[in-house]
């Protein structure tokens, strides 16, 4: 990828936690693919994020590599685009640093993210949670990226981001570039199956929550056969159907169909019928990426040759932007 091209710049990234889900897949990965052409695209697998609630260890290394290996089985092409482990470009922690002394403990504080896993991992609320949003800004600000493709959920930590570049510009002078957010209109939060309430997640501690993307047909089936939905039988988008309506957006997504469509097609029948479609085109649609993705897994050399030219490449445009941030800043010049 050419470094000094005019095209504009996206960064995004996915923690290793597990497989990914249906949710990271419609909410952001499946968006990350098409940009390629037209964009300069940084792509990371956020493993620095990942150990912000207690992983073990031989189990986040097999879960890196994965995660690595499915991003370039969901289209991802390490040759157009940049693709990278995060612990293996150490400019990340570094600016993180920086911009922390650019972040309030109140922003911090009223981050809902921050609250939700720290009641999920009450045992364990450490610093490196708190401020898991800081190192998510020093991620896109490092590239000076000008879009990052998200879901919904990560709108508030992105809008701090926004925030700390815009008060270290204010203190140091214009420097960093704003970034925007790059939301999805439909399937911008993909919500559980089995609480229409709660966003799917790859750490749900119920397996039925959530489709993984390298589940097989049968399972998915057996998953949406599950979906809690509600009484009526109606297969249409309305307030208060949040089981159905969460169905419906991922079959529209699946099948490029409208809700009206949706709702004609399945009128008069059962809920059962239209479970087993969206479960169908689901399974039809990912088909594909396990493909591939089987595939890939089997050949660590490639995997390593690619993921080390990414953070080669990745490397080379931060160092430059630390420097000059470690300038703006005051610090003595190594060299
Ligand atoms: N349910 C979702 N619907 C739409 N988009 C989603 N994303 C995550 N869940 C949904 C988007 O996926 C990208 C990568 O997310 P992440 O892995 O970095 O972290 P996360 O948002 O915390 O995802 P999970 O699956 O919920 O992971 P765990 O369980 O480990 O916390 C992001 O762009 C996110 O918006």
């Amino acid at each position: 990828m050419p470094e000094t091209s005019e095209k504009k710049t996206i960064f995004s990234g996915i923690q290793p936690t597990g497989v990914f889900t249906l949710g990271n897949y419609i909410g952001a990965i499946r968006n990350w693919g098409p940009l390629q052409d037209e964009y300069n695209c940084i792509y990371s697998i956020v493993d620095m994020h990942a150990i912000t609630v207690r992983q073990e260890p031989a189990k986040l290394r097999q879960n890196t590599l994965q995660a690595y290996a499915l991003l370039l089985a969901c289209g991802i092409d390490p040759k157009r685009s940049i693709a990278f482990i995060q612990s293996h470009n150490p400019n990340h922690a570094e600016l993180s640093w920086i911009l922390s002394c650019s972040t309030q403990f109140g922003e911090l504080s009223r981050m809902t993210q921050f609250k939700a896993k720290s009641q999920q991992h009450a045992d364990d609320i450490n610093a490196g949670l708190f401020t898991y949003p800081v190192l998510m800004a020093a991620d896109i600000l490092a590239y000076n990226a000008d879009l990052v493709p998200i879901g919904a959920d990560q709108k508030q930590h992105l809008e701090l981001a926004r925030n700390i570049a815009g008060r270290f510009n204010q203190k140091y002078g214009d420097f960093f570039t704003v970034p925007e957010p790059f939301i999805p209109k439909a399937g911008a939060r993909v919500m559980s199956l089995q609480d229409p309430a709660k966003k799917m997640s790859k750490s749900d501690e119920n397996p039925n929550a959530c489709i993984f993307i390298l589940d097989d047909k049968d399972t998915i089936i057996r998953k949406f056969k599950r979906a809690v939905t509600d009484s009526d039988a109606e297969v249409c988008y309305r307030e208060g159907k949040d089981g159905i309506n969460n169905l419906m957006t991922i079959y529209s997504v699946m099948t490029g169909k409208s809700l009206d469509e949706i709702t004609s097609e399945f009128s008069g029948k059962g809920y059962g019928d239209f479970k087993l479609a969206v479960g169908e085109a689901v399974a039809d649609h990912l088909e594909p990426v396990r493909t591939e993705f089987s595939k890939l897994v089997k050949d660590k050399d490639y995997l390593k040759e690619c993921y080390t030219a990414g953070a080669e490449a990745a490397g080379r445009i931060t160092r430059k932007t630390l420097s000059k941030v470690y300038r703006k800043v005051g610090f003595v010049d190594a060299r």
